[in-house]
C-alpha cells in the first residue's frame, strides 16, 4: 500500500515538474513567443490614405501599413459593433440567434467559446483590455488580468457639450474644441496603453495588449486642429449619394443612430450642410485617432519592443458616410462590411497588399498561429498566416450578416438575401462590383440572372455555417 502511495507521490512530482518546465519553455526570455499588440478601431471605415483615399490625414496608420500585410478585401461578419467583436475575439460565425446587435455578449451569446484572449491567458499571456475591446466592460472577464477604460465623461470635452449631453438625448453630433488631445477618452487611452507598455517591458511574460480606441465613432468630437487639416469647402457628398428603386427597402434604414443626436432631422434627408459637417467630423476624428495610435506605436519602437511585437489593427466594421444616403452601419451594402485591416509581423511583413477576401473569423486562428498555439474547435475561422507566408490564397470568399440579411461575398460578387427563422428568401440583392462598385444596380431581380442566383443562393446555404438555422 505504502509503496503504492510513494509511486503515486513520484508520479504527482514529475507531473508537476513537467508543467512547470512547459510552461517556464513559454515563457524564458529566450523562447518567448510575440507579444501581441491589438488595436482596434470602433466605426473606421477603409477610406485611408494607404487604401487609396489620398485627402485622408493618417502618417501614423499609413507608416503602420507601410511594415504590415494590408488586406484590401477584409470583411466584417456583422456590422455592429458588439456583435462583431464578440465574434472576431471568438473567431465564430453569426448565427440566426447568435451575434445579433450593438449589445451582444460573448458571455451569453457563446459561453462555451474559448475566446483569444482566453487562450492566451491560459497559455502564459499577460492580458490587457483598454478601452472598447468588448462592448461590454466586463463581459469575458475572467480572459483578462486587467480591464480598463477611461472615464466616460471626456466623450465631450467642452463643459457646454457635456451638459448637452446630460440634457438631450446623445448631446451634440459634433465636437470641435482647442483642447489638448489627452482631453477626449482615445488621448487617455493612449496614455494608459504606454504606461502598459513601460511596465510589460520589464515582464518576463508575454503580452496581449489591447488599444480598444472609440473613434471615429459618433460623436464625431476631436481637437481643432485635426479639424483645421480638412477644408469643408472641399467636402462633397459621395457619388453613391442615392438609393435607387431597384434595390430593396429592407436594405436601407431610417440612420436612427444618428438621429439620437442633437440637431439632427427626425427624419428625411439630412440638410448639404450637415451632411458635410459631420463628413468633416469624421474626417478630423480618423486623424485624430491616427495620432493617438501614432503615439504607442512610437513608444513600442522606443522601447525597442518591435521586434518582438505582432501589431495587427482592424476596425469593428464599416460606415455609411452619405453612401446610399445612408448614415452609420447596420447595412449589409460593402460600405458597412468592408474594413481596415492590418498585420505586421516582425521580419516578414513589408507592406503588402492582399485581395484575398478575408472575413473577421479568420483573425483568431492567424494570431494563434502566428504565437504558435493551437486553435481550439470553438473556432470557425481559417488561418491567412499563409498569405503572410507568401503563398496565394484558396479562400475566395466570406459571408456577412445583419439580422434578416445573409451576404455572400464571392469573388467581385455581392449576393445577399434576407430570410426569417425558416431559411426563406424575401428580398435579394446582387451586385457585380466588376461593373458597378457603388452597388447601385441590382442584378438579382434581372431574368438574365435567374440562374446566378439560384447558384449562389445554394452557396449560401452551404457557406453561412452549420449551425446557421439553430
Ligand atoms: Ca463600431
Amino acid at each position: 500500500m505504502s509503496k503504492i502511495y510513494l509511486y503515486f507521490i513520484g508520479f504527482l512530482i514529475l507531473f508537476t515538474a513537467c508543467k512547470v518546465q512547459k510552461k517556464e519553455a513559454i515563457h524564458t526570455a529566450d523562447h518567448k513567443p510575440k507579444n501581441i499588440l491589438f488595436i482596434a478601431v470602433d466605426d473606421l471605415r477603409p477610406e485611408l490614405n494607404f487604401y487609396g483615399a489620398k485627402h485622408i490625414k493618417s502618417p501614423n496608420l499609413d507608416k503602420l501599413a507601410s511594415q504590415s500585410l494590408v488586406f484590401n478585401k477584409a470583411y466584417c461578419n456583422i456590422p455592429v459593433c458588439g456583435a462583431s467583436r464578440a465574434s472576431l475575439l471568438t473567431g465564430a460565425r453569426p448565427t440566426r440567434n447568435r451575434f445579433i446587435d450593438h449589445n451582444t455578449k460573448k458571455d451569453e451569446d457563446y459561453p462555451n467559446g474559448i475566446s483569444l484572449p482566453q487562450l492566451l491567458k491560459q497559455n502564459g499571456y499577460t492580458t490587457i483590455s483598454n478601452g472598447k475591446i468588448y462592448h461590454h466592460k466586463n463581459d469575458d472577464k475572467n480572459a483578462w488580468n486587467e480591464i480598463w477604460q477611461p472615464a466616460r465623461r471626456w466623450r465631450y470635452a467642452t463643459e457646454k457639450g457635456f451638459e448637452f449631453r446630460k440634457k438631450q438625448g446623445r448631446g451634440m453630433p459634433t465636437e470641435n474644441a482647442a483642447t489638448a488631445d489627452s482631453t477626449y477618452l482615445d488621448g487617455k487611452l493612449a496614455l494608459k496603453v504606454i504606461k502598459d507598455l513601460q511596465k510589460l517591458k520589464q515582464s518576463n511574460q508575454p503580452f496581449f495588449l489591447t488599444m480598444g480606441v472609440v473613434k471615429p465613432h459618433l460623436p464625431f468630437n476631436a481637437p481643432k486642429k485635426y479639424w483645421d487639416l480638412y477644408d469643408r469647402n472641399e467636402i462633397e457628398l459621395p457619388v453613391s449619394y442615392q438609393q435607387p428603386k431597384t434595390t430593396p427597402k429592407a436594405a436601407f434604414h431610417n440612420f436612427g443612430e444618428l438621429r439620437k443626436y442633437a440637431t439632427i432631422p427626425k427624419k428625411g434627408d439630412l440638410p448639404e450642410d450637415l451632411a458635410k459637417e459631420l463628413i468633416h467630423g469624421y474626417y478630423a476624428c480618423v486623424s485624430y485617432v491616427d495620432a493617438q495610435i501614432g503615439l504607442v506605436l512610437d513608444e513600442l519602437k522606443r522601447l525597442e519592443l518591435e521586434d518582438d511585437t505582432i501589431v495587427i489593427l482592424w476596425g469593428d466594421h464599416g460606415w455609411n458616410l452619405g453612401d446610399h444616403k445612408l448614415w452609420s452601419k447596420h447595412v449589409t451594402f460593402e460600405t458597412a462590411l468592408r474594413t481596415p485591416l492590418v498585420i505586421k509581423v516582425p521580419g516578414k511583413t513589408k507592406g503588402t497588399k492582399t485581395e484575398a477576401i478575408t472575413e473577421y473569423i479568420d483573425v483568431y486562428p492567424s494570431l494563434a498561429e502566428l504565437v504558435g498555439l493551437e486553435v481550439p474547435n470553438t473556432v470557425e475561422g481559417k488561418s491567412f498566416v499563409p498569405i503572410i507566408n507568401g503563398e496565394s490564397s484558396q479562400k475566395d470568399w466570406a459571408v456577412s450578416k445583419f439580422k434578416d440579411a445573409v451576404t455572400l461575398i464571392k469573388g467581385d460578387l455581392f449576393y445577399t438575401e434576407w430570410t426569417k427563422d425558416d431559411g426563406i428568401a424575401y428580398a435579394r440583392m446582387l451586385f457585380d462590383h466588376k461593373t458597378d462598385p457603388l452597388e447601385l444596380d441590382n442584378l438579382a431581380e434581372k431574368p438574365a440572372y435567374k440562374e446566378k442566383v439560384k447558384a449562389l443562393a445554394l452557396e449560401l446555404r452551404t457557406k453561412w455555417g452549420k449551425d446557421f438555422l439553430k
